[in-house]
């Protein structure tokens, strides 16, 4: 049995080698390595994308790849996506903190990024079928929004995506949900997730993490909640359980965060106190589950759990989402 501790288990483990990547092993120069989207090639291989933000402060996209997911790393001896503002201008700052989704009808890779217009970060949609050529679709929600991430299959009829827009610094803002016949046109926008108030760590301002998990009891979604404070901003990881047939639905969601900054390379760097994890892949078991997570958004860390623990603890320890206004 792993060490439990009543409502504060250890659900994610840290790897002794973290952090796994940075900008030390990157064969170009760069400022930071961090937030990668996460996903496993037919054969095995663990494909990273990671954001690479340069000297200029702009970020664009670089793939590592390595057998076990946490050593051994061949990375692309080039940028693998640029941002393209000549052709879509809402690339025009860079691209950043891109999510993966392998979806089956499509047979190719889903990857949704915020692309930093000049108007604000916006979500933009690209296929891939071998992350060497690219089809980008562009802007799939208007700024300011991110922290976007489609589902694998489609709801009913329709295609799902998880984003989170901004109204303005008077609103709070919610994990939202909205549905599309063809990647192209959406609409049906719903709260799945509400930020909640006062002194909570999750309050004013939550993101979907990686792409939500396909599991028997629901999708699972880990979510960051951003703790505003007179020293700073502490970025935390907690747990909710969506309907698998109606999403929009949140059946459980814990009270407490379950992974936040502790160790040094969390806690110092470009933006310390903050673990921001774009994408996960599980094991051969179906169960372990490997996080991914950018650490005070300076290198990539890796942190290990079980998906039946994390749906065990959410069943002893969730509450249906509601509103805290
Ligand atoms: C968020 C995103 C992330 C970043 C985090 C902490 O708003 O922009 O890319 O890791 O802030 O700076």
């Amino acid at each position: 049995m792993p060490p439990t501790n009543g409502l504060n288990p250890t659900l994610f483990h840290r790897h002794p080698s973290n952090p796994i990547l940075s900008s030390a092993d990157w064969p170009y120069r760069c400022n930071t390595v961090f937030n990668a989207g996460a996903t496993l090639l037919a054969d095995g291989t663990t494909l990273l994308l990671c954001r690479v933000e340069d000297r200029r402060g702009h970020s664009h996209f670089c793939v590592a790849r390595s057998t076990n997911g946490i050593d051994d790393w061949n990375i692309d001896t080039e940028p693998t996506l640029l941002p393209d503002p000549e052709n879509y201008n809402e690339e025009y700052w860079g691209i950043e903190d891109p999510r993966i989704t392998w979806v089956p009808e499509l047979r190719k890779f889903a990857i949704v990024y915020t692309s930093y217009s000049q108007a604000g970060p916006s979500v933009a949609l690209a296929l891939t079928e071998d992350f060497k050529t690219f089809e980008r679709r562009g802007e799939i929600m208007p700024p300011e929004n991110k922290d976007a991430a489609l589902l694998p299959r489609r709801i009913g009829e329709n295609w799902a995506l998880m984003h989170r827009p901004v109204s303005s610094a008077d609103f709070d803002a919610h994990v939202w949900i909205s549905y599309s016949p063809d990647l192209r046109h959406w609409g049906s926008h719903k709260i799945v997730l509400h930020a909640r108030k006062g002194p909570w760590w999750d309050a004013n301002k939550i993101g979907l993490s990686p792409p939500p998990i396909e599991t028997e009891r629901g999708w699972l979604v880990i979510y960051h909640g951003v703790r505003q404070s007179g020293a700073g901003c502490l970025y935390r990881l907690g747990l909710a359980l969506l309907d698998l047939q109606t999403p929009e639905k949140c059946l459980l969601r814990g009270e407490t965060w379950v992974f936040g900054p502790e160790e040094d390379y969390e806690r110092e760097g470009d933006v310390g106190n903050v673990v921001f994890p774009c994408g996960t892949t599980i094991g051969t078991d179906g169960d372990t589950i490997h996080l991914y997570y950018g650490a005070a958004d300076t290198c990539i860390a890796l942190a290990t759990g079980s998906v039946q623990e994390l749906l065990d603890w959410l069943e002893r320890n969730g509450v249906p989402d509601g509103d805290d206004s």
